[in-house]
């Protein structure tokens, strides 16, 4: 099956990064795609990638300096989660993955996920990607996966964050949230929908955010310096509550793909100092993932 029209591939040859990263860092959100010809895409899914097999994944974590993987389930291979276990399982330990799972699925199948490095599972919200699972569905899930210590990962837009709210605050795990809740960059880092945001994690201990994705939010395009407060106020007030990663291979990206070099050289911005670095990069992924 071809690409979807316009789906632009991951960059073929991104620069080397000029920030070094400490020994043990953590790309905590990536994705695997395929190949189609072994993990054939979802009938259900809202777009066709190009093909991102594990091999580049890991290939591309050694050329940046990175140390491991969060494999990320994405929407493309909706609930069929074994090319990410496939992943997982050749990885040596090297990655552990979120999955996405229906509460059709049994009690043996999360547990044979547990095994191969699975530590949590994705609710993704945005319209564009998924048919939202209802709440009421969403909440068993939850349930049932609280027992096995994993967490649960929110993909959602900051606009409808007011809805979401009280579903989030009332999940029984940790949650980490995507792409620091995908704000609006214009509305500036003072907004009152991201002072919501920054409020619902003061407010609540078990909630984490990801410091990912300024090349979805930016409006100024590389190095993304327009997107740098909300990763620096992140990091500033939650330091051991915030993730980085890549999120290669960067589905569904608008005029180009991102330069991952320059992805790396973005971290010394939103976490200026050894310490912040340590744990965005080490510390916290380690505590949830390999702990
Ligand atoms: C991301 C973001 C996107 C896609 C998915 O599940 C997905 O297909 O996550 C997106 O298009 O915004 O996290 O990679």
């Amino acid at each position: 099956m071809a690409m979807s029209p316009g789906y632009i591939p991951f960059h073929p040859n991104p620069s080397k990064p000029t920030f070094k990263l400490p020994p043990g860092a953590v790309d905590a959100h990536c994705h695997v795609f395929g190949p189609e010809a072994k993990f054939p895409y979802a009938p259900e899914r809202k777009y066709t990638p190009c093909d991102a097999p594990k091999e580049k994944l890991f290939a591309l974590r050694d050329f940046l300096g990175l140390d491991k993987n969060v494999i990320v389930q994405a929407s493309c291979h909706s609930k069929d989660n074994r090319a990410l276990i496939d992943g997982l399982e050749s990885s040596a330990d090297r990655a552990k993955g979120v999955a996405f799972v229906g509460e059709e699925v049994t009690d043996a199948e999360l547990q044979a996920m547990d095994r191969a490095g699975v530590r949590g599972v994705r609710f993704n919200f945005v319209r564009r990607l998924v048919d939202v699972t209802p709440r009421d569905v969403l909440t068993r899930i939850a349930t049932r996966i609280a027992p096995l210590g994993w967490h649960i990962v929110v993909y959602f837009e900051m606009p409808d964050l007011a809805d979401f709210e009280a579903f989030f605050t009332a999940l029984p795990t940790t949650v980490v949230v995507d792409h620091m809740g995908t704000p609006t960059v214009a509305k500036g880092v003072d907004d009152p929908e991201n002072q919501r945001f920054i409020r619902m994690l003061d407010t609540h201990k078990n909630i984490w955010s990801k410091v990912t994705c300024p090349e979805r939010m930016t409006l100024a395009g590389p190095p993304y310096d327009d997107v740098v407060p909300f990763g620096r106020r992140l990091v500033e007030l939650f330091p051991d509550r915030v993730l980085w990663g890549t999120d290669w291979p960067h589905p569904n990206m608008k005029k180009e793909a991102p330069d991952d070099g320059v992805l790396v050289d973005y971290i010394p911005k939103i976490a200026p100092t050894a310490a912040a670095q340590k744990a965005l990069l080490i510390d916290n992924p380690m505590r949830l993932y390999w702990g």
